[in-house]
């Protein structure tokens, strides 16, 4: 039995965060979230640039164009969508993850998916650094570990490994 797993090592990785301003209170300290956990984990200042989109419909095609440009490990995105008084908090939540997922699985990056899609501003706070902790680092935790992960099936599925 073979066990594979990413580790969470990011030195020499090169990271992008796409974080929309919107919500901004929320989503600045999503981003804090998710830059300190990075460079916990050895990602160098100079490895992660930060690019702002006006809301988080905007995130999937700036992020489409990251994941083009070959320079990425891994990408996270960023965002906060808070339900208000009509369904426009339903098409922007859909259209956001749907397009997150559909660049990652179509380009092969890694994307970190720290958009929050909350009832209210209060459960969002909690997950932007308190209670239920930051779900910026979380999802910047998880693109490292599936970078890693990704190059380690690469070796393997090439015959590297055998
Ligand atoms: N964008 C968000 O990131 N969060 C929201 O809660 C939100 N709401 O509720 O409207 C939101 N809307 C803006 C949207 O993402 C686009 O930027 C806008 O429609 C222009 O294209």
């Amino acid at each position: 039995m073979k066990t594979i797993q990413g580790n969470l090592i990011g030195s020499g990785l090169r990271f992008a965060i796409a974080v929309s301003r919107f919500n901004e209170l929320i989503t600045g300290r999503l981003l804090d979230g998710a830059v300190d956990v990075l460079t916990r984990h050895d990602v160098r200042h100079q490895d992660i640039e930060i690019y702002w989109t006006p809301g988080a419909w905007e995130l999937p095609l700036i992020v489409k164009e990251l994941a083009l440009s070959g320079k990425y490990d891994a990408i996270v995105a960023v965002g906060a969508v808070i339900q208000g008084d009509t369904p426009h908090f339903d098409y922007v939540c859909a259209e956001a993850s749907k397009g997150l997922s559909h660049v990652s699985l179509e380009q092969r990056v890694p994307v970190g998916f720290g958009v929050l899609t909350c009832s209210n501003l209060e459960q969002a706070l909690v997950r932007a650094g308190s209670k239920a902790g930051n779900k910026g680092a979380d999802a910047a935790l998880a693109a490292l570990e599936t970078a890693n992960l990704l190059r380690e099936a690469r070796k393997t599925t090439k015959g590297e490994d055998n």
